[in-house]
């Protein structure tokens, strides 16, 4: 038996337990991917979307925030009550001086927003209240401008080219990142808004992949094109554009396996996927999205980096800020990189994937 084979059989946890679980022992920034992806296949990680899926809407029953923007906030909570805290701790009567600037410094570098954003939010004090009394809430509000203002440029919409037929998206990210659920939640987004999906079931590895997919293909009535288990991923996609092709699909989402970025011949794989679909289509994939675990802090630094070098990363999408998130390092990762952040995952459900907003991440984060 696979270990991925007992990964499906175990336990599921409810919606509460999802969202405020175990996660705690994802915070360790000290953790290897390789580490996080034998953690990964003994985390309840549900492949059946269609049982374990919280029902078709945002919120629930539970005495949990209904809106997205309330499950954003609660899900930064970790991050932002720590960051609210600390603020507080340091300002509440204090002058602003050089000590306070270096121990806010600090707990932004805690809070995983980078040491730019962080020296960026304390000269922009330092240059306009130095030496005044100022309060735990102005403090809040200048974090909450300066994260906005590094989010802004980078919070970009996915735009589907209707030129291009199919519009071809390739879904990557590490094992567990959320890429399938994320094929499926923009499945349910983009037949919404009137196109014709088709799925491509990339994870050629395990058959557990192909039927999570297919579930959500059923679930949002996508077809969905598969190979038996073990078949080349990268003739599946190529396969797969000509079926599109034939069938007049608006957009075909690819999914992949999960890809650890220590594995170079995974990585390879990806690289192999990418030639082979330009031989359909020199301008394919047309996106490429990077799926990333907000739980996972600093790792998403390194796996930004792995997966760019690798193929050529167009777009990211920040899952599970919901949970325990470390929501800080969005902002680390748009600094460094500026790539486009489309959407964010807020829940396990189909229609919890929303696009990124800048003022409202920022919001959520600074608590203000
Ligand atoms: N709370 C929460 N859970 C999510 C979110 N996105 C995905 N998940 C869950 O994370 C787990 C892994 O998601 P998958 O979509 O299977 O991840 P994957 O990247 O396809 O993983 P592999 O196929 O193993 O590489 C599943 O239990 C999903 O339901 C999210 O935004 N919030
Ligand atoms: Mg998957």
């Amino acid at each position: 038996m696979s270990e991925d084979d007992n990964k499906n059989k175990a336990p599921k946890k409810g919606l509460l337990g999802r969202m405020f679980g175990s996660k705690s022992s994802r915070q360790d920034d000290s953790v290897s991917d390789s580490d996080r992806a034998d953690r990964e296949k003994q985390t309840p990680v549900s492949d059946d979307p269609g049982k374990s899926q919280p029902v078709e809407k945002s919120g629930d029953e539970q005495g949990q925030p209904r809106s997205w923007f309330g499950r954003l906030k609660k899900g930064l909570t970790k991050s932002s009550s720590r960051l609210g805290e600390g603020i507080s701790g340091i300002f509440t009567k204090r002058r602003l001086d050089e000590e306070a600037l270096q121990e806010l410094e600090d707990i932004l570098v805690q809070a995983d927003l980078g040491v730019e954003t962080a020296m960026r939010i304390t000269d922009r004090l330092a240059a306009s209240r130095l030496d005044k009394n100022i309060s735990p809430q102005e403090v809040r509000e200048v974090l909450a401008s300066e994260v906005e203002k590094v989010l802004e440029p980078v919070a970009r919409p996915l735009e589907i080219d209707d030129d291009a037929k199919p519009f071809v998206i390739l879904m990557a990210g590490v094992n567990g990142a959320g890429k399938t659920t994320t094929i499926g939640k923009l499945s349910r987004k983009l037949s919404d808004e009137g196109k014709k999906v088709m799925l491509a079931a990339g994870d050629t590895f395990r058959a557990a992949a192909v039927e999570q997919l297919q579930i959500w293909g059923e679930r949002t009535g996508a077809p969905v094109v598969t190979r038996a288990v073990g078949s080349d991923a990268a003739s599946l996609a190529f396969e797969a554009m000509k079926e599109a092709k034939e069938a007049g699909v608006d957009v075909l989402m690819m999914d992949t396996a999960g890809r650890l970025q220590n594995k170079s011949h995974l990585m390879d794989e990806l690289k192999k996927i990418v030639r082979v679909m330009k031989k359909q289509d020199e301008n394919a994939p047309h996106a490429v999205l990077l799926v990333l675990d907000a739980t996972t802090g600093q790792n998403a630094v390194s796996q930004a980096e792995v997966f760019g070098e690798a193929v050529d990363v167009t777009g990211l999408v920040m899952t599970k800020l919901d949970g325990s998130a470390r929501g800080g390092i969005l902002v680390a990762i748009a600094d460094r990189f500026g790539l486009p952040v489309h959407f964010i995952g807020v829940g396990e459900g189909v229609e919890d994937l929303q696009p990124f907003s800048a003022s409202e991440f920022a919001r959520a984060i600074a608590q203000t």
